[in-house]
C-alpha cells in the first residue's frame, strides 16, 4: 500500500496537485505549458464534459469530432512534468482506494503542443518541430533509473561534442514513441532532437546580466548530429515528458510551434497564429 505522503490524495480523492480522478480524464491527452492555451484547443471541441484548475495545472476534457480528448496545461520546466506525469499515471494505473498499484496497466497517449526557439537558421519561425529524441539538460528525470531507456550513445557523443561540464549533471538522451511519430508527421513538420533546458535564462544560454558556465553551448548545439539526426529546438518540457512516460509506459510526442529562432535573433510576428496553426494541425491528426 503507497502511504499517504508519497500519494497524497485531496478530501475528494482527487490527486493532489491536478485536482482530478480517474473518470475525469480521456486515453488521448494533450499538454500545452500555458493555461491559456487549453481554451486555444477546447473551442474547437463539440462538448466539454469536465473543467478544473489549481495552481497552472488546467484540465478540461471533451469530445472533438466524436474523440474523447483531454487537454491539460503543464505550467512551465521538467518540475512540474514530474508532478503531471506521476500523478496522470496515478489516475490508471493506481487504484487510488486501496492505493495499489493495478495489475492491468494502461497506456496513454501524450502530445504536447509547445513553444521553443529554433537552433538552426534554416528552422524559421512560424514552421513546426517534432522531437524525435528529447535531449535533457535538466537532471530532474535523473531522480529515476534510466539507463534501460536512455539513448547511452547519443548521450556520451553530445557530452564529447559540447564538451559538457558534467558538474552540471549528466545529460539524457530519450526517443519518441514510434506510433504517435508516424500519427503525427508530415512534410510540414521538421523533425529532430529537441533539447529541453532546466531554465530559460543561463540554462538556454541566453545572457542578460549574468556570465554563464558556457557561453559557445547554443552553437555547439546547432552543430550536434548524431547519425544525421541533428538539434533542432530548445525548450523546457519534451524531455521529461519522454522519459517518465517511457518508464511508465505511456506514449508519448512532444510538437513545438518555433516562435523565436535563437541562430538568427528573429521573433515571430505573431506568436499566437504559429501556435493556434500547430493546434489545428495536430487536432486534425488526432481524428485523421
Ligand atoms: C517558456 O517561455 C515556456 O514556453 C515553452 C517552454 O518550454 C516553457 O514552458 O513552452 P510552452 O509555451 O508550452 O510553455
Amino acid at each position: 500500500m503507497i502511504q499517504s505522503s508519497e500519494l497524497i490524495l485531496n478530501p475528494d480523492g482527487s490527486v493532489y496537485h491536478l485536482n482530478l480522478l480517474p473518470e475525469h480524464i480521456a486515453n488521448d491527452i494533450i499538454f500545452v505549458g500555458d493555461q491559456n492555451r487549453v481554451e486555444k484547443i477546447t473551442q474547437f471541441f463539440d462538448s466539454i464534459e469536465f473543467s478544473t484548475q489549481k495552481r497552472e495545472f488546467k484540465t478540461q476534457t471533451g469530445l472533438f469530432k466524436g474523440k474523447r480528448i483531454t487537454v491539460m496545461s503543464t505550467g512551465i520546466g521538467p518540475d512540474n512534468i514530474d508532478i503531471v506525469m506521476n500523478e496522470l499515471d496515478a489516475l490508471v494505473n493506481i487504484d487510488l482506494k486501496t492505493r495499489t498499484p493495478k495489475e492491468k496497466l494502461t497506456s496513454l497517449n501524450i502530445i504536447r503542443i509547445g513553444t521553443s526557439g529554433s537552433l538552426q537558421a534554416d528552422i524559421p519561425v512560424d514552421s513546426f518541430v517534432m522531437g524525435k529524441f528529447g535531449l535533457g539538460l535538466d537532471n530532474m528525470l535523473r531522480s529515476y533509473l534510466i539507463d534501460d531507456i536512455a539513448e547511452i550513445a547519443m548521450e556520451d557523443a553530445f557530452i564529447e561534442h559540447t564538451n559538457w561540464d558534467l558538474k552540471k549533471g549528466r545529460p539524457y538522451v530519450i526517443a519518441c514513441s514510434e506510433k504517435l511519430e508516424k500519427r503525427m508527421e508530415s512534410d510540414r513538420i521538421f523533425k529532430g532532437i529537441t533539447g529541453t533546458a532546466g531554465g530559460f535564462y543561463g540554462p538556454q544560454g541566453r545572457v542578460l546580466r549574468l556570465n554563464i558556465q558556457d557561453e559557445n553551448l547554443n552553437s555547439k548545439m546547432d552543430s550536434f548530429n548524431f547519425n544525421g539526426t541533428r538539434m533542432t529546438n530548445l525548450e523546457m518540457e519534451t524531455s521529461a515528458i519522454y522519459g517518465l512516460g517511457k518508464l511508465l509506459g505511456h506514449h508519448c510526442l512532444s510538437l513545438n510551434a518555433i516562435i523565436a529562432n535563437r541562430a538568427n535573433g528573429t521573433f515571430s510576428e505573431d506568436p499566437y497564429k504559429a501556435v493556434d496553426e500547430l493546434i489545428g494541425y495536430a487536432l486534425g491528426k488526432l481524428v485523421e
